[in-house]
């Protein structure tokens, strides 16, 4: 994206590069990268708000990195949410009965919308919503390690609806609390629909596992299939994390990786055995001193794998992100038109 000191450049280029998806906000005044320095007086003011627990808008003056680091983050959720749509989605054709079909649909629906909130709340910091989805499916950019595996059986989008959603919660909830606004406001709607889809995911959970030998089975299979990538999904280890450190300070990231990953084990590992179901790890168990969970580390050269490209479905989710923008483009470029004119059908 090129942004222009001069303002009448900038609102051409805007209406050119960006009117295709709406929402953006693109701060006129932004230099580009190589000629920001922080002011030190305005960084002390903005620090000093963050820590007053202000909300940062917009419009108010930002260090550069908090722009990037907010950028990175937020499009990196957004992208989850519309790869996270696929797993589940290819079962919308299969779920077992139409009340389950409907509830699924509007799940998967409500994924996608995720994604608009959070592209539009990324958009305000600069970034064009074509530069994200450019950046997602040329493999520029991250999203959820999680969404790289495959849903086998109706057992696996039970498992997901429940306890990935149940974990994207954890971790919504806290940074719904942050600093900067329109992410914030953007988390507390998602969060609350991501609670009907845990609701949706439990009960679906909690069916198959008092079910027949054969639906118990399926979702035991699914839960021992998907709790390493659960792990794996608060992030590494906080000694490994690169980013945490500066998020928190800056109040983006309002919990650590590891206390986010604590929280879930607490509130989800009794729910999972007084159901009966079995977790893949033996030494997963709370330590009654520390009052913390102590488990097996997950395989993080596996989770590296998984979120630099090369996980089980990495190539194969990106070539559907890369086809639904083909198969959209001329949606997108006939709304464009300034030109068109609506003409009577012929019968
Ligand atoms: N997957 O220094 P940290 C959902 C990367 S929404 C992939 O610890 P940070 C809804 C990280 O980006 C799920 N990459 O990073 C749904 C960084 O790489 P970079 C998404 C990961 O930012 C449910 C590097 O590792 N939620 O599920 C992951 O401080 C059901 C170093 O890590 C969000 O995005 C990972 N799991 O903490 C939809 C929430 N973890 O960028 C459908 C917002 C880490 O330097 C169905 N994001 N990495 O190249 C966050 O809270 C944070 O970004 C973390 C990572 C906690 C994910």
């Amino acid at each position: 994206m090129r942004l222009y000191a001069d303002r009448t450049k900038q609102k051409t280029t805007f209406l050119k590069e960006y009117i295709m998806y709406g929402n953006a906000y693109i701060d006129p005044d932004a230099k580009p990268e190589s000629e920001v320095i922080d002011d030190p007086k305005k960084l002390e003011e903005f620090e000093a708000r963050i820590a007053a627990g202000d909300k940062i808008e917009p419009k108010d003056w930002m260090p550069h990195d908090y722009r990037k680091q907010l950028v990175r983050m937020i499009e990196q959720h957004a992208h989850s949410e519309i790869i996270g749509a696929l797993p589940e989605g290819t079962w919308i054709t299969r779920a077992p009965g139409f009340r389950r079909k409907l509830a699924l649909m509007a799940k998967v629906q409500d994924e996608i919308g995720h994604a608009q909130l959070l592209y539009s709340a990324a958009e305000t910091l600069g970034k064009s919503r074509e530069d994200m989805i450019n950046d997602l499916i040329s493999g520029k950019s991250k999203y959820s390690n999680v969404f790289n595996y495959p849903a086998f059986t109706w057992g696996d989008t039970a498992v997901i609806a429940w306890l990935i959603d149940a974990g994207a919660i954890v971790n919504q909830v806290a940074n719904s609390k942050g600093s900067y606004g329109p992410y914030c406001r953007a988390l507390e709607r998602i969060c609350a629909e991501e609670s009907f889809h845990l609701k949706y995911g439990h009960d679906n959970v909690v069916y198959l596992a008092t079910g027949t030998k054969v639906q118990r089975e399926m979702v035991q299979a699914a839960l021992t299939r998907w709790w390493p990538p659960i792990m794996h999904f608060f992030g590494p280890p906080d000694k490994m994390s690169v980013h945490t450190e500066k998020l928190m300070n800056w109040k983006v990231k309002m919990a650590t990786n590891d206390d986010m990953r604590q929280q879930f084990l607490n509130m989800y590992v009794p729910k999972i055995w007084d159901l009966g179901l079995v977790l893949p790890d033996p030494n997963l168990h709370k330590n009654t001193k520390t009052g913390l969970w102590e488990y097996t580390e997950p395989d993080w050269d596996e989770f590296k794998r998984v979120i630099n490209g090369d996980g089980p479905l990495n190539k194969e989710r990106l070539a559907v992100r890369r086809m639904a923008e083909e198969r959209g483009r001329w949606v997108r470029e006939a709304l464009m038109n300034p030109e068109a004119r609506y003409v009577q059908p012929l019968a």
